[in-house]
This record gives structure tokens, C-alpha cells and sequence, in this order.
């Protein structure tokens, strides 16, 4: 079939209309187009892919184990119990399972009645997989037999045949991602891990096994409660207000909801929702729909139970939410994808449905819970009056920075360029460092910020205590964006945030404060990429006139492997004021030869439990995370 041709043929299959749009070889002349990037990211795409039809198995019945093994060679094997792959012959002469395998958009035409939940960034197909395999293997146990059928780089190499009997039904597929075409080819177990475990979350009952033969890790998520476990898991190193999630379910139509959400003491608003299973990251009408619910419920009970008196204002929305830990999963059969990264849901008549479900269930759960229901508003009330006492703060920063000369704060040094697309800013930890900086740096287009006092830990504070914090202020005002709901990307004095700690745990903790700071009060920043962490070096080896620098210990032995360790000279760099200033542009600050670690904002939720365990109440996970992920710590990638 050539290219670009659409033909459309009848299969035996349900509503049976296979089209057929174009070859595999477009998907392997334009990966990006169909699974987002060839670099780590897709390649971990590819077995979401796979995994998601088994999933679709599940939602429709049949299937409730998934099996997944990351193989020493990093080929992948995903197998399933459910119906298997139809096997006969389709209309086109070929075997139903190579088609779907060799087919683009072929999978999801089949076995109408199913619930095939598909759209956004997944839902593409297997046979995009195929293409981009090296080698891909489908085993199908279905009508008493084992079949089997192999392809390389989405070609039959060898045709469907019997191998063998059996009395189970299945699907096992075999694949190894094509080296021609992905830029990094090694798994990662727990990129894989974070988004199975959120699978088992979002469709309870399923058992998922995650496998991996390099190393004889396994791990096996099941869970009974869906996303009540999800919520609890998100909440699992805070103080909860109730001890068990609020939970409702519904479906209208086609249109399945469920909800799950549980208050902590803490003062953050953490909402992730999904639609077919993927995570919408802007949100849309199954969020706002159980916004407006939630809000109106709350308010209608505060006015009930005399919290609110009648010349009060309605309690916002947002204070409502404060501390609030929720899971909006909805799975419908048109999802409607707008908004920038396509993750906002449009589908309009959604708004309504979440609404008049979470106001029926809300209602029944303050009626029955009168004193959790209490706690819950008292708790919207504190925030009602803390973001009012937060207001004056920022209206009295604002007031008084229209007053001064320069609103500028004094112990900023500006760099002489304007344009945010050449200037960056590095905030620097004391003030011996940040007169080196001052020193070193290129002042056309290098700004620096030294940080003096403590960052408040933003995870145990209000906004309006948060607003009172002197290093906090000097931030906002130097980097000129605003804050919280009021931030605005557009108005960024400086292209690159780029901090600059020493390389000890003092450091270490500074880094981490202001990365809360930034996740939970400024994330456009981090979802621009704007964040970046220097890499200053750790040591300064010497040898007869030659020296080196070494940013890890790593380089400092493969050096004195090669050079020896004759009449040399070490030195340890303890902290950034220990390098003069033309050492430290040199070595950290000179765009020419410096390295930056751009911090991303890969997965928000991951991102979440990570801060919440770094910088929340409870110790003993804390101890345990930094024990375990000592070195990732020191380069926090979130
Ligand atoms: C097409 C039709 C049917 C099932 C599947 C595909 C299917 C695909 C995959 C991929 C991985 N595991 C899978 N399991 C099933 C319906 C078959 C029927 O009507 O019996």
C-alpha cells in the first residue's frame, strides 16, 4: 500500500472499518510525530503504548494482569490474560493481528463494543510500536492455540503460525526499540514504575508486575481502593484531616466519573485529574466542574452550620482547597484535547456531569460527617483570612515599591541588558560567594542575587507569612513575575534562574528550599524550563604547571588513574567562596565552558510526593528518601 494513499476495507470485527492511512515507513521517517521524541522519553512511550491496550483489554472485561519485563538487552515484554489479539483472516489477506501490528490506527477499529479508551499523547497504536522495534514478537493464546508472528522494523519477517496449544487467552508482545532511531536505548525501572503504579491507581483491580531482569528487581501494584489509594499514597507523609478519602462514582451515558480527595494540615492545593487515564496537566471541564461543585457545597453547609455569618463573603474556591489532596478520573469515548500541551479536556456536557455528581455526594458526606465537615470549613475559613491578610502584604510590597526610586532591591546587581532572552540571574548562597559572583561575572547580561538569610520552607507556611519572608520578597521583586495566581510568565526580567549553592548539605537544603518555593509558587517557571542548577567544581588538581578542574569524584579518580598520584596537589573545594572570582566565571559562570542542569518539571506528581517528603512534617520518610537518593539529591532532577 503506498504512502499516502486512504483506502478504506471491512473487517469481520465489530463496526469493522480498518482505515488504512499510510505505511509504517512515515512513523519511522517522523518518530516525533507519533510518540513526541525519540529521546527517553519515547522510548518509555513505547511501552506505555503497548501497556494501554492491555489496559483497554481490562476496561472492557477481560483482562486483570499486565505483566511488564525490561529484559538485560533492554527489549521489553508486555503480556496480558485478556482475549488476545483476534488471529483469523481479515478481508485484505492477512492475518487480524498483522494487521493491527502493521497497520497505523488499525487497533482501536476493532471489537466495537470494547471500551476503548484512547486519545491525547497515547492511543497511537502497536504498530507504531512495531515500526520502531528492531525486532517485535507477538505471541497470542486464543482458540485453544499459541500463535505467534514476528516483524523487524514493522516488516513481517515471519508469518502467523500455530506453536503450540493451550487453554489460556493472551496477548505477550516482544519488542526491542530500534537503535537507528532512539538517541537513548537504556530503560529506566522507575520511569516505568511511576506510570504502572498510576495505572493500578486509576483502574482498580488491575495486578501490574513490573520486571527487571538486569538487576532481579520486581515490583507488583495492585490496588483494591483505585484511587482512594491513590489519594492516600499522595498523602502519605502528611497529617490528614479525615482519616479515610471521600469517594464518588457515576456514570452517565458513556461518561464514567470517579473522585477521590482527602485534607492535610497543609496549606497546598494538590489536584492531579485524568481523562482515559492520562494525566490532564491544564485541567478542563472535569476539573472545573468539580471546582464549582465543591465551592457551592462548601459554602451552602458554611452558611448552614453558622460559620459564615450572613454579612460574610462566600469562602473561594481556592480557600476551600487549601490543603486539599484529590484524583479526578473520568473515562469518556470522545475525549476533546485542546490547550497548549493538548491536556486540557473540552468535552463541555463533562462539566455538568462532575458537578451534579460531586454535589450529590458531597452533600450526603457533610450530612452524614458533621464533624469533619466542621474541621474542613474552619480550616477554608483560616485560609479565607490568611490569603485577606496576604493581599495587604502584597499590596503594601507594591505600594511601597511604587513610592522608592528604584523598586529594585539593593543587594540585587543588575546586569546592563534588558532583554530576557539574553539575561539570566543566579541566585547565590552568602554573601562571601555573591561578592565573587558580583566580581566574576559578565555584567552585560549576568545578574546576581546573594541570598543571606534562611528561605522559609514554603511547604509549612501560608502565603501571607511566606509574603513576609525578606529573601522571598527580594526574589519576587527581582525576578518580576509576580506570584501564586497572580504570576505571569511574560513579565520575567531574566531568561535563566540559575542557583548556585555550595556542594555540601547545607547548600543541598538551600537548593531544595528554593526549588519548593519555585514548584509551589512559581511553576511556569519550572514548566519553562527557566530553572537551572550550576555545577560548580569539586575539586582543583595540580601537577607541575598543568591543573584540572573536577566537578564529581568520579573524574577526580579517572584523573588520577591517568596522571597518577605522584606530586600532586588536591584541592577540595568546600564552598563557592573559596574560588576567587575569576576561578569561579572560569569554571561555573562562563556560558563558554559551564555546565547548568536544567531542572524540569518531567511528571508534577512525582514532583509533588519528592517536595512533600524533602520538606513536610514528617522526618522519618525524609531520612529514608535522603539515604536512598543520596546522589540524586545533590543534582535534583525533579
Ligand atoms: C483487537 C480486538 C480485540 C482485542 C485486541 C485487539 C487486543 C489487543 C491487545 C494488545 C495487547 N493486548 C491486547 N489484547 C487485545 C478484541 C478481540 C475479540 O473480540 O475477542
Amino acid at each position: 500500500m503506498s504512502n499516502n494513499e486512504t483506502t478504506t476495507v471491512s473487517g469481520s470485527y465489530g463496526a469493522g472499518q480498518i482505515q488504512v492511512l499510510e505505511g509504517l515507513e512515515a512513523v519511522r521517517k517522523r518518530p516525533g510525530m507519533y510518540i513526541g521524541s525519540t529521546s527517553s522519553k519515547g522510548l518509555h512511550h513505547l511501552v506505555y503504548e503497548v501497556v494501554d491496550n492491555s489496559i483497554d483489554e481490562a476496561l472492557a472485561g477481560y483482562c486483570d494482569k499486565v505483566q511488564v519485563v525490561i529484559h538485560n538487552d533492554n527489549s521489553i515484554t508486555v503480556t496480558d490474560n485478556g482475549r488476545g489479539i483476534p488471529v483469523d483472516m481479515h478481508e485484505i489477506g492477512k492475518p487480524a493481528v498483522e494487521v493491527v501490528l502493521t497497520v497505523l490506527h488499525a487497533g482501536g477499529k476493532f471489537g466495537g463494543e470494547g471500551y476503548k479508551v484512547s486519545g491525547g499523547l497515547h492511543g497511537v497504536g502497536v504498530s507504531v510500536v512495531n515500526a520502531l522495534s528492531s525486532i517485535l514478537e507477538v505471541e497470542v493464546k486464543r482458540n485453544g492455540k499459541i500463535h505467534q508472528i514476528t516483524f523487524e522494523r514493522g516488516n513481517t519477517v515471519k508469518e502467523l503460525a500455530v506453536i503450540g496449544t493451550t487453554q489460556e487467552t493472551g496477548t505477550k508482545v516482544t519488542f526491542k526499540p530500534d537503535s537507528e532511531i532512539f538517541e537513548e536505548t537504556e530503560y529506566s525501572f522507575d520511569i516505568l514504575k511511576q506510570r504502572l503504579r498510576e495505572l493500578a491507581f486509576l483502574n482498580k483491580g488491575i495486578n501490574i508486575t513490573l520486571s527487571d531482569e538486569r538487576d532481579n528487581n520486581s515490583e507488583t501494584f495492585y490496588f483494591e481502593g483505585g484511587i482512594r489509594s491513590f489519594v492516600q499514597h499522595l498523602n502519605k507523609n502528611k497529617d490528614v484531616v479525615h482519616p479515610e478519602p471521600i469517594y464518588f462514582s457515576g456514570i452517565k451515558d458513556t461518561t464514567m466519573v470517579e473522585i477521590a480527595i482527602q485534607y492535610n494540615n497543609s496549606y497546598v492545593e494538590n489536584i492531579f485529574s485524568f481523562v482515559n487515564n492520562i494525566n490532564t496537566q491544564e485541567g478542563g471541564t472535569h476539573l472545573s466542574g468539580f471546582k464549582i461543585a465543591l465551592t457551592r457545597t462548601a459554602n451552602d453547609f458554611a452558611r448552614k452550620f453558622n460559620m459564615l455569618k450572613e454579612a460574610d463573603e462566600n469562602l473561594s474556591g481556592e480557600d476551600i482547597r487549601e490543603g486539599l489532596t484529590g484524583i479526578i478520573s473520568v473515562k469518556i469515548r470522545e475525549p476533546q484535547f485542546e490547550g497548549q500541551t493538548k491536556t486540557k479536556l473540552g468535552n463541555s456536557e463533562v462539566r455538568g456531569i462532575v458537578d451534579s455528581i460531586v454535589s450529590e455526594g458531597l452533600n450526603e458526606f457533610f450530612e452524614e460527617n458533621p464533624a469533619v465537615t466542621k474541621k474542613i470549613i474552619e480550616k477554608a475559613v483560616m485560609a479565607a483570612r490568611a490569603r485577606e491578610a496576604a493581599r495587604k502584604a502584597r499590596e503594601l510590597t507594591r505600594r511601597k515599591n511604587a513610592l522608592e526610586f528604584s523598586s529594585l532591591p539593593g543587594k540585587l546587581a543588575d546586569c546592563s541588558l534588558k532583554d530576557p532572552m539574553q539575561t539570566e540571574i543566579y541566585l547565590v548562597e552568602g554573601d562571601s560567594a555573591g561578592g565573587s559572583a558580583k566580581q566574576g561575572r559578565d555584567r552585560r547580561f549576568q545578574a546576581i542575587l546573594p541570598l543571606r538569610g534562611k528561605i522559609i520552607n514554603v511547604e509549612k507556611a501560608r502565603l501571607d507569612k511566606i509574603l513576609n519572608n525578606e529573601e522571598i520578597r527580594t526574589m519576587i521583586t527581582a525576578f518580576g513575575n509576580g506570584i501564586a495566581d497572580e504570576f505571569d510568565l511574560d513579565k520575567s526580567r531574566y531568561g535563566k534562574i540559575i542557583i548556585m549553592t555550595d556542594a555540601d548539605v547545607d547548600g543541598a537544603h538551600i537548593r531544595t528550599l528554593l526549588l519548593t518555593f519555585f514548584y509551589r509558587y512559581m511553576q511556569p517557571l519550572l514548566e519553562a524550563g527557566r530553572i537551572y542548577i550550576a555545577q560548580p567544581p569539586l575539586y582543583l588538581v595540580k601537577k607541575g604547571r598543568e591543573s584540572w578542574y573536577l566537578y564529581s569524584d568520579d573524574e577526580l579518580d579517572n584523573l588520577l588513574n591517568r596522571i597518577g598520584r605522584e606530586n600532586i596537589n588536591v584541592q577540595r573545594y568546600k564552598g563557592l567562596g573559596e574560588m576567587n572570582p575569576d576561578q569561579l566565571w572560569e569554571t561555573t559562570m562562563n556560558p563558554e565552558g559551564r555546565t547548568i542542569l536544567q531542572v524540569t518539571l518531567e511528571d508534577a506528581i512525582k514532583a509533588d510526593e519528592i517536595f512533600s517528603i524533602l520538606m513536610g512534617d514528617k522526618v522519618e520518610p525524609r531520612r529514608k528518601f535522603i539515604e536512598d537518593h543520596a546522589e540524586e539529591v545533590r543534582n535534583l532532577d525533579i
